[in-house]
């Protein structure tokens, strides 16, 4: 059995962590043009350094929840079969014990150096532009994917959507793309698809099960 999981913000939301498009989101108050694009972060750094600084402070005190928790024991039980692809940024899945992991939006835990392009495990504040640890260059950005920019590990996500049995979406709106259409992908190649959310997306195919409520509750329901 292969089951590739598709998470979003929702998954963390309980874990304390802002989704991005909820009301009280962390897009209330910023426009998605200036924290979220190439073009904003050249405008503005300290603004978008000063966010991401931010957001890696409340991450790094947030904890694993029992959604997180239950992707695990997923894994554990299935082992290959299983993987977590995650449009998360910060570091729960890991810390709750998933391995098999592809954080297709970056992460706030590591640097990247937009001189020599070396990605660097980070844990402190980018705002007061620290040197990049491997060509001394003080040219660090949070190491996370922005519109307009590529995300990451797209072949590996391919080949494991195209070859699910079952594909399972958890807490994202739906919105953004490519991510939105590994449901549809996963469906044109016989898989069944599974959608565990708050408040249900509206996919540009509908999944063959969708179950509502908190992930915290769904999640661990769904896999045990
Ligand atoms: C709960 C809950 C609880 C709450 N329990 N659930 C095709 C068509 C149109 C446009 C495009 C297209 N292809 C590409 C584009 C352009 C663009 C795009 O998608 N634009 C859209 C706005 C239309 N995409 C890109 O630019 C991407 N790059 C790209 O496409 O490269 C070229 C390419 C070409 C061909 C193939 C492949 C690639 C890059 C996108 C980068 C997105 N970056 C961000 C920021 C990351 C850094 C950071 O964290 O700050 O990623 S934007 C933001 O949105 C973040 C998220 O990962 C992403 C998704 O958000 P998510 O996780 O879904 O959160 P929310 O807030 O939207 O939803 C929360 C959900 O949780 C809700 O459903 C709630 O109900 C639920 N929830 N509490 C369970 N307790």
């Amino acid at each position: 059995m292969r089951i590739v999981v598709l998470t979003g913000a929702g998954i963390s939301a309980e874990s304390g962590l802002a989704t991005f498009r909820d009301a009280g989101g962390l897009w209330e108050g910023h426009s998605v043009a200036d924290v979220a694009t190439p073009e904003g972060f050249a405008r503005d750094p300290d603004t978008v350094l000063a966010f991401y600084d931010e957001r890696r402070r409340i991450a790094a005190s947030a904890l694993p929840n029992a959604a997180h928790h239950a992707l695990a024991r997923l894994e554990e039980a299935l082992g290959d079969g299983v993987l977590v692809v995650t449009q998360n940024v910060d570091d729960l899945h890991e810390r709750a014990g998933t391995r098999r992991l592809v954080h297709m939006h970056g992460e706030l835990f590591r640097a990247l150096c937009t001189r020599c392009l070396a990605r660097t495990p980070w844990t402190g504040d980018l705002r007061n532009r620290p040197e990049c640890p491997h060509c001394g260059a003080r040219a660090l950005r949070p190491d996370v994917v922005w519109f307009g920019e590529m995300p990451y590990g797209l072949d590996r996500i391919d080949d494991a959507v195209s070859a699910c049995d079952v594909f399972v979406s958890v807490g994202t709106s739906g919105e953004v793309y490519p991510a939105a259409g590994y449901a549809a992908l996963a469906a044109a190649h016989g898989a069944r698809t599974v959608e565990l959310n708050l408040a249900p997306s509206d996919p540009v195919l509908p999944f063959d099960d969708v179950r509502a409520g908190p992930a915290t509750a769904v999640v661990p329901a769904w896999v045990d």
